[in-house]
């Protein structure tokens, strides 16, 4: 049984679990971080060096970075589509996967900081920058959503889904000053109406 190690509070745990619930692979998740076991350990350092969640257990194989997570189950277990086989299509999630951990993770997680932890060194004079930023980037993703009809990728739900749809909930549930974003919004509905999605992402917590 594959085993994923962290919190189901954490974002980056969260898209891995909506990405296997929404697959259907089976998996035993295992409380780690903040206010679960601790990952300061020697015993989790040994897993991951950087001390985060998630972690992926696959018999003697354990792999870290969520996306790499993502991939590496896609590849292995997932429905075809997910990670689709074909060069182009495959980059093309590879792509969104890329630029969702590039740079919507940074200006998100000093928002989410911020407005929902309350972490001091992030009510700083920069919220407004910080806010901009965001509202550029989705509205990024407002764009291509309009082109794909859909999902991120195109018209079928891939892994490049399970990061993006994590990122647009937190988005969408932070306090902030945001533009209307129709694609965007649409997107969410359409994701919202998921099992997986409601199950793993909408969980009281942006
Ligand atoms: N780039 C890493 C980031 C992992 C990360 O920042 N994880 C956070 C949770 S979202 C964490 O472990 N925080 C410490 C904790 O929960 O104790 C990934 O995508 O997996």
């Amino acid at each position: 049984m594959i085993e994923i190690y962290g919190r189901p509070t954490a974002w980056n745990v969260r898209k891995v679990l909506f990405f296997m619930e929404d697959a259907g692979i089976p998996y035993r998740r295992i409380d780690y971080g903040r206010a679960f076991r601790p990952t300061n350990t020697r015993e989790f350092l040994d897993i991951n060096p950087n001390g985060l969640v998630p972690v992926l257990k696959d018999e003697s194989f354990t792999l870290w970075e969520s996306h790499a997570i993502l991939r590496y189950l896609a590849a292995k277990y997932g429905p075809p589509g997910y990670y689709p086989g074909d060069l182009q299509s495959r980059s093309l999630v590879d792509q969104w996967l890329d630029w969702k951990l590039d740079h919507v993770s940074p200006a998100l997680r000093a928002l989410f900081m911020r407005h929902f932890l309350k972490v001091g060194e992030f009510a700083d004079r920069d919220a407004a920058e910080r806010e901009a930023e965001a509202n550029r980037l989705f509205a990024i993703l407002d764009n291509r959503l309009e082109k794909t009809g859909a999902y991120v990728a195109g018209a079928e739900i891939t892994i490049a889904d399970s990061a993006l749809g994590m990122a647009v909930h937190r988005w969408l549930n932070l306090p902030l000053r945001r533009p209307n974003l129709p694609h965007v919004t649409r997107y969410y509905e359409r994701l919202k109406k998921l099992p997986s999605f409601e199950k793993t992402i909408c969980i009281g917590i942006p």
